[in-house]
């Protein structure tokens, strides 16, 4: 059955096609995420949950939800993953009207460690698995420096877990492999250099699939990403940049905040962007050989998105069912 050349059609038809993305932050990490991510203008919709009305308020999002029913003034969760589990309950029906019914992959974002996020994004997950079942979970979240006190690191502990008991898959981020890595940084500097890569790596997983309609370009198709993500556990999500695409490529190997172990990943998602004459194929075959020889696994999905926008080469790699040495330190270990 053709379609004759109605615009109005193919446009419908090219929106039913996507594949929708719905991005949700939850507490002040997140909500700052979203922050971060609306001035990017992904096709993604952008959704902020918060019980901190202020910092919600503040927050540039296509949607946003104030998580409340707790108290009278509604300004966080005071650092208590039950107070923020509790307000994620009594707001849930208003949560899920916030995310699309026909929602495709959703990624929540969290700092873990604090009560709204920690505590509200496993509530949401667990529901959005009963509600949404189609839908891919994926949770980008960072882990506490242990000098934020053992408090929040049990916190984070607590909500690790739950989240891995509850999502697809996890890309964790700690701001202890951050602060070992770039040595006498001050905090407000390391969450900055953190919120820059939750950002890439959200942008990454959301370009990947976008429908974009440009000469060149190479989507990953979303039932792969599905089924390399589906039970995933844990991934790796890397973004680096460089003149050629190996530069890129290593890099993006090295921006890892979970001392992974790559060897043992099941399915490989790789994704370069940038001006023509640089997305060299002999050197993205390269690449991919590189991980097939290296990571445990044959299955490479790549991409490739053409564009003026960029100096350098920009490449993603995401590596899913991968081993995060830090994880399993930080959930098995004591304080
Ligand atoms: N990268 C980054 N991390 C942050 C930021 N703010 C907080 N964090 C980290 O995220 C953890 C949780 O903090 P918040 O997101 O502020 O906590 P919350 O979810 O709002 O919880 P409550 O405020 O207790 O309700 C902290 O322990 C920090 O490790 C930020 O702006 N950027
Ligand atoms: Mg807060």
């Amino acid at each position: 059955m053709g379609i004759v050349g109605d615009e109005s059609v193919l446009a419908e038809r090219e929106r039913m096609a996507a594949v929708k993305i719905n991005i949700v932050g939850v507490g002040g990490c997140g909500n700052n995420a979203i922050n971060n991510l609306y001035k990017l203008k992904l096709p993604a919709k952008l959704i902020a949950m918060n019980t901190d009305a202020p910092v919600l308020r503040r927050t540039s999002a296509d949607k946003k939800v104030l998580l409340s029913g707790l108290t009278e003034i509604p300004r966080g969760a005071h650092g208590v993953p039950d107070v923020g589990a509790k307000a994620m309950e009594n707001s849930i029906e208003d949560a899920l009207a916030a995310i699309d019914k026909d929602v495709d992959a959703v990624i929540g974002i969290a700092g873990l460690g604090g009560g709204t996020g920690t505590g509200g994004l496993p509530v949401l997950f667990r529901e959005l698995a009963l509600r949404r079942k189609e839908a891919l979970r994926i949770a980008v979240v960072t882990l506490p420096f242990r000098e934020e006190g053992e408090e929040r690191v049990k916190n984070a502990q607590m909500g690790l877990q739950e989240l891995l008991e509850c999502s697809d898959t996890i890309i964790p981020n700690a701001n202890d492999v951050l602060a070992e890595k770039m040595g006498g940084i001050t905090l407000p500097y390391a969450f900055k250099v953190m919120d820059r890569k939750i950002a890439r790596v959200v942008e990454a997983l959301v370009r990947l699939q976008s429908p974009e309609v440009g000469p060149g370009i190479i989507n990953v198709d979303f039932s792969n990403v599905k089924r390399i993500m589906r039970n995933a556990r844990i991934s790796f999500a890397g973004v680096g940049e460089g003149r050629r695409i190996y530069d890129a490529f290593n890099r993006a190997l090295r921006d890892d905040y979970a001392e992974t172990d790559l060897s043992t990943a099941h399915g490989v998602l790789l994704f370069y962007e940038g001006k023509e004459i640089y997305l060299d194929m002999g050197q993205i075959r390269s690449t991919i050989n590189y991980i097939t020889n290296n990571f445990g696994t044959s299955t490479v999905f790549f991409g490739i998105r053409p564009t003026w926008e960029l100096a350098e080469v920009r490449a993603s790699v995401i590596a899913c069912g991968v081993k995060s040495g830090y994880v399993e330190e930080f959930l098995g270990g004591g304080v």
